[in-house]
């Protein structure tokens, strides 16, 4: 169907498991891990399992998420259950520990599963791209970029991302992570603030005090104390709202550009998080699915090995809009795919409008008023030139 064949000269694998996204974070939380099942029903009603290797992913270990999480957090993450939520009226001043249990980062029922099978996805895939029978590995239930070692944040409990990277430097001498995510990849970025062998690079919306987490200003490349070899490995590229594809794209291709050439990396960790699009729940970008796309197809044309992870992504259509298409990208069948979202897949009319790609107009009541001048923008690309002048491999 579609003429969907598999890629001739490399592999892509697919790794997800439905068990994941049967949870659920709480009624009116933004989070929906439903958008996976979403996000898969598109994947294969456009005819692409057949083009990939697909995998069924296992739940991490307890081992595997203590090569980054400390025992304790990980300890209290397995046992604490939904009773253990710290606001009910009956124990109003109980503690809120690691972060658990707040309304960012309930505890409901499945966590620790939920989280071990989002890690076993990424590593999985990080798995295939060491051995080699991966080019390209896909763990869309992967991406939670916010968790610390000991601390969940952000709806995020386990670094997946981390876990995976920690894989690739077993045979990578560098790899390049790269964040589209809306917001900043804080947890990312400091796991490996102390190492030059990766270097971080998230695009996101930027106003302390406004807009989550806070961090990643443009100033903030990394500790510069002590010798650290990792000063100058942290990229931030701080957004304001209503940015378009066009500026988006320009920005990333000079920068991600310029970081290929100069920081030769040898595997690429890219956090798809589908919260930069028109339209998001909590999002505050213009960007349309073929201008998040043209990043993951920028980063293909790079020609390194790639693991894509999921990441934030609040309005459900879109987001398996965005990452089917970018499925799509993945084995080479982007410009083969039809426009208009198959007659025969389920859920259909929970797309609202049949297209893939739906205009501004369609992605939302009003357009954003674009905050970013074409001036800020080059103050952003200088001061990336002038930290990178400061790496070289
Ligand atoms: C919600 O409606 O900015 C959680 C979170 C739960 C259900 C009902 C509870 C109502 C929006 C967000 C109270 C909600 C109060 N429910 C949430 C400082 C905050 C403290 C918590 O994409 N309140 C915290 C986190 C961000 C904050 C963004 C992005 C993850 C990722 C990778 C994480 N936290 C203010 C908010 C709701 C909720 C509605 C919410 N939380 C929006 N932004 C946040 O980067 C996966
Ligand atoms: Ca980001
Ligand atoms: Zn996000």
């Amino acid at each position: 169907e579609y003429g969907i064949v598999r890629p001739k000269g490399y592999t892509v694998s697919f790794h997800a498991t439905p068990e994941m996204e049967r949870h659920h974070f709480g009624q009116t939380h933004p989070m929906k891990p439903w958008r996976l099942t979403l996000t898969k029903s598109l994947v294969t009603s456009y005819g692409m399992p057949f083009a990939m290797d697909n995998y069924v992913t296992r739940e991490a270990t307890y081992e595997e998420l203590n090569s980054f999480h400390s025992s304790d957090y990980l300890d209290y993450l397995s046992t604490a259950a939904p009773e253990d939520q710290p606001r009910d009226i009956e124990n109003p001043d109980k503690e809120v520990k690691f972060n658990l249990g707040g309304s960012d980062c309930p505890l409901f029922h499945g966590l620790y599963n939920y989280c071990s099978m989002s890690a076993g996805c990424s590593l999985d895939a990080a798995r295939k791209i060491c051995s080699n029978q991966s080019d390209i590995a896909i763990a869309w239930g992967g991406g939670l970029h916010h968790a610390k070692r000991s601390e969940a944040s952000g709806f995020c409990y386990i670094n997946d991302i981390v876990l995976a990277i920690l894989q690739l430097l077993r045979i990578h001498p560098r790899v390049l992570y790269i964040d589209i995510d809306v917001h900043h990849g804080d947890g990312v970025e400091e796991a490996f603030f102390s190492t030059d062998r990766v270097m971080t690079v998230s695009f996101h919306k930027y106003q302390p005090d406004q807009f989550f987490p806070g961090t990643g200003g443009l100033e903030d490349n990394g500790p510069k104390n002590e010798h650290n070899p990792g000063a100058h490995h942290a990229i931030n590229v701080p957004l304001q709202d209503g940015i378009t594809d066009e500026q988006y794209e320009a920005l990333f291709q000079n920068i991600i550009g310029t970081i290929n050439e100069r920081y030769r990396p040898t595997a690429i960790a890219l956090q798809c998080g589908a919260d930069s699009l028109a339209g998001d729940r909590l999002g505050r970008f213009n960007l349309r699915v073929q201008g998040h796309g043209a990043c993951v197809r920028y980063c293909k044309s790079l020609g390194l090995p790639m693991i894509m992870f999921g990441g934030g992504g609040y309005t459900p259509r879109n987001v398996a809009r965005a990452w089917a298409y970018e499925t799509s990208i993945a084995i080479g069948a982007d410009t083969r795919i039809p426009e208009t979202i198959p007659e025969h897949a389920p859920w259909r009319e929970h797309f609202i409008h049949d297209t893939l790609f739906p205009t501004l107009e369609q992605s939302m009541n009003e357009p954003r008023h674009n905050r970013n001048s074409e001036k800020r923008l080059r103050e952003i690309v200088t001061h990336v030139h002038e930290q990178l002048r400061f790496v070289s491999h």
